[in-house]
């Protein structure tokens, strides 16, 4: 890890982070949060506090024992360009892909039948050769790995991937459990309740307690009644659970899969379903233990493999399981008064104005939030798990285009939504939660808001977390995944035609002024106009980025546009603080934002990048300069970037880190030069897209 000191205003050193690679921010502690909703729901007495492991690099606990296992093959002598098999399915496989691309080893990966399901997609994209075996045991699964590995004189993990397992969560999940607790004096722990599919983790957590002569603590491992849930019970090691005092408790597949959809839609825990069905127990034990216990629920995993799994209506009725599906929400009217329509999206509410000065700039309507470098352990909601987000190093990509310089990738992809627009979606209710401007967001109001997805994702977390309703309007192109997403927030989703215009009565802003001007105490927060998206990345994002550069120089900055909002707050910010830093925005083909005269309006696949029309958000004399970018070099850069440094980002994020790197060639920046690119959102919106070589073959994406 290398730390740069850092002087703040008032002289006391601080420390900034960046990260070598990908595994080392995974060493950072997940946070902890209650579940308050549910707390009253059940009437329960004791507190429950989820460890959000979904939030790991790569997208799950697993990752703990993924990076512990390779730990242990270096130790050994394995090392770059070495190939290994291992058994693994599901999330643990993605954790071992992940660890193994950022390793640089060759990866094979056996599983049983089905086991591979959910994840193949993304497995492929993260290059490891995945072979599903024609067994149904994990045990059989290994013994063939195992032979495996030995015919091709290959090394074979299977032999750490227990051990690996139990020593990462009794080193680190329990370890930070303890310093979570301890921090912010929460009582005692009375159960750890964890999901259990091998049951290291479990076993290697309650060892920590054991160790430290703590029988006391109840660790409660979940299980499926006929392992259906997937993750659950497939492999389970009953010897290790009982060694270390390991309770055992089943719960059933459907009430598993309706209790998680209702976890997510109340309380914004984006969880899987091995992860629901460990809280659905934990509500139980909350009630076995005395009042005024604390109890802990560790994540296995997020939402990201089951989007088209029990997340999906569609599934649930195809598979005919025992779970209510969502009802439809509002739809507009199809006659409304055309005033409802006038309406200008290309004016920021209130002004900026900038201290000639001290050049920090101010606005009328708002009053700036403070910046705070410290990651609690304890969070008051999960809104709280926003921001603060890794910044690390490339490692091969650059020096494989040709560049010479160091590039720093922010990966947005970690916030608990999952994407750098949840950062605006917090603020903007947060402003409208102090000042009612745009609108009141009184008990039962309705939010609906314009959007290509993630801050629609965003305003969907915060719409669950603070109980209001939420209406979302999206074009078509954009991805079912992330209409899924926020269905399981709570949402209602309404599609709109691609090809109409912003200022069309169809267009995902024309729907969203109709439906307001219809519904009762309907708020349009409207991220276009609202001075709470710049500000969230001016006040916060750039000072991240500033802090965590330390004494580090930036010199360029490399961020893609759609409303604007990330590049002006950020530019603002950077241009204030580093002059010297040129601050580049990335803007599609077929978009305006970098010319309206310079190009026609024509369809692109990036989502999230470019518009019709110029938003009051962005501000372009705050950009350097710009650059136009392309599909195909912006998918297979993500692609790239997933496959030799484990960064499960998304289209966007491989747009700008494409351009960010033409960028260094044609200004021939030094090998001491340092670039800083912002990547919006991760892989999770896109495993039916840029994923998939299908998607990507169809638009000759793949061609030479
Ligand atoms: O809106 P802006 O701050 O300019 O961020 C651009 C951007 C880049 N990449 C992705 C994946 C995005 O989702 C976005 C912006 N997204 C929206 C405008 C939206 O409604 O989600």
């Amino acid at each position: 890890m290398s730390q740069n000191g850092v002087s703040s205003t008032n002289g006391s050193a601080k420390k900034g982070i960046t990260y070598n690679n990908i595994l080392e921010a995974a060493q950072r502690p997940t946070p902890l949060v209650p579940l308050r909703k549910l707390k009253v729901e059940h009437q329960l007495q004791s507190d429950i506090y989820v460890k959000l492991e979904y939030l790991n690099v790569a997208g799950s606990l697993e990752d703990r024992s993924a990076d512990k296992a390779f730990q242990f093959a270096e130790e050994i002598g394995v090392s770059r360009g070495d190939e290994v098999y291992v058994t693994a399915g599901g999330s643990t496989a993605i954790s071992y892909a992940t660890v193994a691309a950022v390793r640089g080893i060759k990866l094979t990966i056996y599983a049983p039948k089905g086991e591979f399901a959910l994840v193949d997609t993304v497995l492929h994209t993260l290059g490891v050769n995945y072979i599903e075996l024609p067994v149904s045991t994990y045990a059989e699964a290994r013994a063939q790995t195992e032979e495996a590995a030995q015919q091709k004189n290959a090394f074979c993990l299977n032999k750490f991937t227990t051990n690996a397992a139990f020593v990462a969560n009794l080193q680190k999940t329990a370890c930070e459990i303890e310093r979570a607790v301890n921090n912010k004096s929460i009582g005692k722990v009375g159960a750890v309740v964890i999901p259990l599919n091998t049951g290291a983790p479990a076993a290697g957590i309650a060892a920590y307690y054991r160790g430290t002569g703590d029988h006391g603590v109840r660790v409660i491992g979940v299980t499926c009644k006929k392992d259906t849930i997937p993750e659950m019970g497939l492999d389970l090691k009953n010897d290790l659970l009982q060694e270390y005092n390991v309770e055992k408790r089943e719960v059933d597949e459907e009430e598993a899969y309706s209790f998680t959809r209702h976890l997510i839609g109340t309380e914004g825990i984006m969880a899987g379903p091995s992860s629901g069905a460990a809280v659905l127990e934990a509500i139980k034990v909350a009630k076995e233990l005395p009042a005024g216990s604390t109890i802990v629920v560790v994540l296995q995993d997020g939402i990201r493999n089951y989007l088209r799994h029990f997340l999906d209506d569609d599934w649930i009725v195809a598979n005919k399981k025992n779970v209510v599906t969502r009802k439809d929400g509002p739809q507009p009217n199809a006659t409304f008064d055309p005033k409802v329509l006038v309406y200008d999206p290309t004016k920021l509410a209130g002004e900026w104005t900038q201290d000639p000065e001290t050049k920090k700039w101010n606005h009328s309507e708002v009053e700036f939030n403070e910046f705070n470098p410290e990651r609690p352990l304890v969070l008051d909601t999960v809104l709280d798990a926003i921001g603060k987000t890794p910044l690390v190093k490339l490692q091969h990509v650059p020096a494989a285009h040709g560049v010479k310089c160091n590039v720093y990738v922010k990966c947005e992809y970690l916030n608990a939504g999952g994407s750098t627009k949840d950062r605006i979606a917090k603020r903007m209710v947060e402003i409208a939660e102090k000042t009612g401007k745009p609108g009141k967001l009184v008990p039962g109001v309705t939010l609906i808001e314009p959007t290509s997805g993630n801050t629609g994702i965003g305003l969907s977390l915060a719409s669950a977390v603070r109980g209001y309703k939420c209406i979302i309007t999206m074009p078509k192109k954009m991805s079912k995944e992330k209409a899924i997403a926020m269905a399981s927030l709570g949402s209602t989703i309404i599609r709109t035609p691609n090809e109409a215009g912003f200022d069309s009565p169809n267009s995902h802003i024309g729907v969203a002024l109709r439906l307001k001007s219809e519904i009762q105490d309907a708020v349009v927060l409207d991220q276009y106009c609202n001075p709470g998206n710049p500000l969230a990345h001016y006040e916060q994002t750039a000072e991240e980025i500033i802090y965590d550069m330390g004494d580090k120089h930036i010199d360029l900055v490399v961020l893609t546009a759609g409303t604007g909002g990330t590049v002006t707050g950020i530019s603002r910010k950077i241009h204030e603080r580093v002059p010297t830093a040129k601050v580049v925005g990335v803007d599609p083909h077929g978009s305006i934002l970098a010319g309206p005269n310079e190009t026609d309006i024509e369809f692109y696949e990036v989502e999230g990048i470019g518009y019709d029309f110029l938003p009051g958000t962005l501000d372009t004399s705050a950009i350097d300069y710009w650059a136009k970018s392309h599909d195909k070099e912006s998918f297979l850069m993500a692609r790239e970037l997933i496959r030799t440094e484990g960064i499960l980002c998304g289209g966007s994020s491989g747009c700008a880190v494409h351009y960010a790197l033409e960028e260094c060639k044609s200004l021939n920046l030094p090998a001491e030069a340092n670039v800083v690119v912002l990547l919006p959102d991760g892989i999770r919106n896109y495993i039916t897209k840029f994923l998939d070589d299908d998607w990507m073959n169809e638009r000759h994406f793949l061609d030479a």
